[in-house]
């Protein structure tokens, strides 16, 4: 048996056993390895040497490009000065000063914010205050939390359970209990094409009525959405849906949880959905694009109504059992301040504004080619839908992934739908060569 000490570190990285990974066919993977070694702007380097265009912004979190020199200055910056600080009783400036920030950034009353380190722990932790919230008023029965079908809100029990993919649930036992899900918007035989937001729609709200109804208001603390749902093939809401469950949740005192790891840092061209949609949740969950992908974090938003609940306590009591070992970060702090510095410097978190209808046009020029049956688009966020083939869901999307990887381009494929979400910085020349790409590569596959 090879000890580990005689292994080169070369050896190491051609064994592929070991590293059991996320979200991935494995046995497949491991079989035809798609390995990523660098990654500069729009581009990642393969380990074969070719310039893949980044035309997902990694997993939807590069925003601001990669290896921007600001960024990679204030990581390595921070990591020298102060590595770690204990997140609990304890502070350091950054985290008050990106908090500070970030609030400043997002509409009145969502002025608190928590720090987490990914999109799962931030709604994880935005369910747990709606339920403590509540019971911190007084309305301890408002027990039940309200999802969507097909929505994504990352992998804990939490997520999962408010998520709305099967293939995300069906495995995990009962998940949690006193959850219910209000139906979906997707609704291919009136929108089918359709630019931006479908004008046919916003009654889907409605259904959230009809829930109500079911368990009754005094039993229900929130309902949780992605504005724009995108793991699941990217459903964009009817125009006033948004608003018409706004309304509903006021009504009934239930609160409302915009799920924003998407959404956030400028995707739709706007800082966030909210501010698209102009419609404010009670919490907004964020990750990804707050440090770019650069270093993993989470940030979750609370009106001050929330947070003012749960300070009538005394004063030396701890107001939430609730936090991570690595809230606030200070490396993930640093890189948050930085990339919020890149955002303003380029105006990249309004930038989406300038560029969407050439992303819009580019996007829709794919109508008519082999397999396509839909085609939708928001900000710079595109979604594909294919034909599946018969009894064999989502292989011709994913000979789609295949053959453009192997064309240069980096796409995502959910189901039979291939997802785009590109990096802000991006330019017509590489919009042109996205959608030159996949014109060829639909013309190819089965
Ligand atoms: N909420 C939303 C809306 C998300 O999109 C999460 C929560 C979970 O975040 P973390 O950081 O725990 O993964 C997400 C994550 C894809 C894809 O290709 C989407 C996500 C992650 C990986 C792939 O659709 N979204």
């Amino acid at each position: 048996m090879r000890t580990p000490e005689k292994m080169t570190s070369a050896q190491y990285s051609n064994n592929l056993e070991a590293f059991w990974m996320p979200f991935t066919a494995n046995r497949q993977f491991k079989q035809n390895p798609r390995m990523l070694v660098a990654a500069k702007d729009m581009h990642y380097t393969s380990a074969d040497g070719r310039q893949i265009l980044d035309g997902t912004a990694g997993l939807w979190c590069v925003n601001a490009g990669h290896g921007r020199p600001k960024i990679v200055e204030a990581v390595s910056k921070q990591v020298a000065e102060l590595d770690y600080a204990p997140a609990f009783q304890m502070g350091h400036p950054k985290a008050f000063e990106l908090a500070a920030r970030l609030a400043a950034m997002m509409p009145k009353p969502l002025d608190h914010v928590f720090f987490t380190n990914s999109g799962s722990e931030s709604v994880d932790t935005a369910l747990k205050i709606a339920l403590a919230y509540h019971r911190a008023k007084g309305n301890g029965t408002k027990y039940r939390l309200l999802g969507r079908e097909r929505g994504y809100h990352g992998v804990g029990f939490g997520g999962i359970s408010v998520g709305g993919i099967s293939g995300n649930r069906k495995t995990f036992g009962t998940m949690l209990t006193g959850v219910d899900h209000i139906r979906h918007t997707h609704d291919l035989a009136h929108n089918a094409f359709t630019r931006g937001q479908p004008e046919y729609g916003a009654d889907f709200a409605d259904d959230l009525e009809k829930v109500i109804a079911l368990h009754d208001a005094s039993n229900i603390a929130a309902l949780i959405v992605e504005p724009v749902a995108c793991s699941t093939g990217v459903l964009v809401p009817p125009k006033g849906y948004l608003k018409r469950l706004r309304e509903i949740c006021d009504k009934h005192d239930i609160l409302l949880i915009f799920d924003e790891v998407i959404t956030g840092f400028g995707r739709l061209g706007t800082p966030f959905a909210v501010d698209y949609f102009d419609v404010i949740p009670d919490l907004v969950t964020t990750a990804k694009g707050l440090t770019s992908g650069v270093v993993p974090m989470g940030a979750v938003f609370t009106s001050s109504k929330i947070y003012d609940a749960f300070m009538n306590a005394p004063e030396n009591t701890i107001e939430l059992f609730h936090g991570y070992t690595y809230s606030a970060h200070p490396v993930a702090c640093a890189a948050a301040l930085a990339t919020l510095d890149v955002y303003a410097e380029e105006g990249l978190l309004t930038r989406v504004s300038e560029i969407a209808q050439y992303w819009e046009d580019g996007l829709h020029s794919l109508k008519g080619l082999p397999h396509v049956i839909d085609i939708r688009n928001l900000g710079l966020i595109g979604a594909i839908e294919l034909e599946p083939i018969p009894g064999a869901p989502t292989k011709r999307a994913f000979q789609a992934f295949l053959k453009a990887y192997e064309s240069n381009l980096m796409v995502r494929t959910t189901g039979d739908i291939i997802a785009l979400s590109p990096p802000l910085i991006i330019e017509k020349s590489h919009i042109d060569e996205i959608f030159e790409t996949l014109s060829s590569v639909l013309k190819q596959i089965d």
